[in-house]
């Protein structure tokens, strides 16, 4: 299987809720390495640069006011099947459709509010990461 990395935010919603930890915790339990982390307030221009693939969604104004509502926990991830993996344990978009004890089955409020985003393939993965982070700022995890 084949190491990927993947882009995780940890929501306003779910920075406000002081769970951060809670949340890495639940990573680093699915053998996910965080190798890059930062936290800022996205501007609205940031939000919608992001999010550019959804801007003809009807919920796409909603999506950046929520997103640029409070500061966001930005992370790279690492790990074997990192993509799939990360997604597995966020669980469903709407967290009323999402497994038991997925990240947004316990912590999610509605769809609109999910606590988390993760990159959807290996290839998005990729621009996601770079969308953050530099080459310099991607550490490597090895020993
Ligand atoms: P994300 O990108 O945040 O990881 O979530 P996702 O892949 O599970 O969902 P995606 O289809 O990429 O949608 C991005 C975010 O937009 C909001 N959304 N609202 N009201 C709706 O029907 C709707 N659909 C999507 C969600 O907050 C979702 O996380
Ligand atoms: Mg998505």
């Amino acid at each position: 299987m084949a190491v990927e990395r993947t882009l995780s935010i940890i929501k306003p919603d779910a920075v406000a809720k002081n769970i951060i930890g809670e949340i890495y915790s639940r990573f680093e339990r699915a053998g996910l390495k965080i190798v890059a982390a930062r936290m800022l307030h996205l501007s609205r221009e940031q939000a919608e640069a992001f999010y550019a693939v959804h801007k003809e969604r009807p919920f796409f104004k909603d999506l950046v006011d929520f997103m640029i509502s409070g500061p966001v926990m930005v992370q790279a991830l690492e790990g074997e099947n990192a993509v799939a993996r990360h997604r597995e344990i966020m669980g469903a978009t709407d967290p009323k459709q999402a497994e038991p004890g997925t990240i947004r089955a316990d912590f999610a409020d509605s769809i609109d509010e999910n606590a988390v985003h993760g990159s959807d393939a290996v290839e998005t993965a990729t621009q996601e990461v770079n969308f953050f982070f530099g080459p310099d700022e991607l550490c490597a995890r090895t020993r």
